[in-house]
């Protein structure tokens, strides 16, 4: 059973990105999901075609025809029917959304499938949205000029989820964010670069030795980039190996100060 993407977007061929390239590509190849367009402009009744008209009460720019996004969406439910999905759920990307996290993305890459409705311009008729939207989601505090980037951010997120997407079935697992901590550094060959060397204990083969230290950098760059992070996981509880661990990497950084501070 495939996961069921349709996808409501005045600019279908965008969505060529997740279909057609790298690790979504080839997980849309293995029929680990299906991705279906549906263009409102087809669903359009007036000779010019047209989608969007000017707000009500005023203003800047052009809204989204609740009509042409109504009858797509309908289509597309009904295809998700057709597939065996008996409620599709319709997803609207806007910046007014709920914050897209690796938490939600695991709970909507269980679901059988999801409509997504991109929108242009100023947005979109509220009442399309009353009628249609289940949910709204954002990918994070600004704006950008169509909802389908946004869409393929959260394709992309979802189906790294999906069993079958990654090679090894334990990598979407090694994902930064799971353990809830940031990411260690990684390094490949050469073991010298412009006079830059790989850290000792990558090279000795050691992987007790080589887990506490990744675990180490994991920790301390969270404790430096985002302690939001680490006060959420400290609160969930960590080990008393893993406060040695954060405490060795804060000395060895007032070390490396004072070492700062010699002539
Ligand atoms: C709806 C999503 C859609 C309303 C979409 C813009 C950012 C995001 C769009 C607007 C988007 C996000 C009110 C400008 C399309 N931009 N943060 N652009 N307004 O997820």
């Amino acid at each position: 059973m495939s996961f069921e993407f349709d996808v409501i977007t005045l600019f279908p061929e965008m969505f060529h990105a997740v279909t057609q390239h790298g690790v979504t590509g080839k997980a849309n190849n293995h029929s680990i999901f299906q991705l279906t367009t549906w263009n409102p402009r087809e669903f359009t009744k007036n000779k010019h075609r047209t989608v969007d008209d000017s707000p009500y009460g005023g203003g800047p720019g052009m809204v989204m025809l609740a009509q042409p996004l109504e009858d797509a969406i309908v289509s597309a439910k009904n295809r998700q029917i057709g597939a065996g999905i008996s409620a599709p759920q319709v997803a609207y990307l806007s910046p007014q959304g709920q914050q897209l996290d690796h938490n939600l993305v695991v709970q909507l890459s269980k679901l059988p499938g999801l409509i997504l409705l991109c929108g242009r311009y100023e947005g979109i008729d509220e009442r399309l949205i009353t009628r249609h939207v289940d949910m709204e989601i954002s990918i994070g505090d600004y704006v950008i000029s169509g909802g389908e980037l946004a869409a393929m951010v959260l394709i992309d997120s979802m189906v790294r989820q999906m069993p079958g997407t990654l090679g090894d079935p334990d990598s979407a697992d090694q994902d930064s964010f799971v353990s809830g901590l940031l990411d260690f550094p990684h390094y490949t060959r050469p073991t010298v670069y412009q006079e830059c060397k790989v850290p000792e204990v990558l090279l000795s083969g050691h992987h007790a030795n080589i887990n506490r230290w990744r675990l180490q950098q994991s920790l301390g760059r969270t404790w430096q980039r985002r302690p939001d992070l680490l006060a959420l996981k400290i609160a969930q509880g960590i080990s008393k190996e893993e406060e040695k661990l954060l405490e060795e990497f804060k000395q060895s950084c007032t070390a490396g100060l004072k070492l700062g501070t010699r002539k």
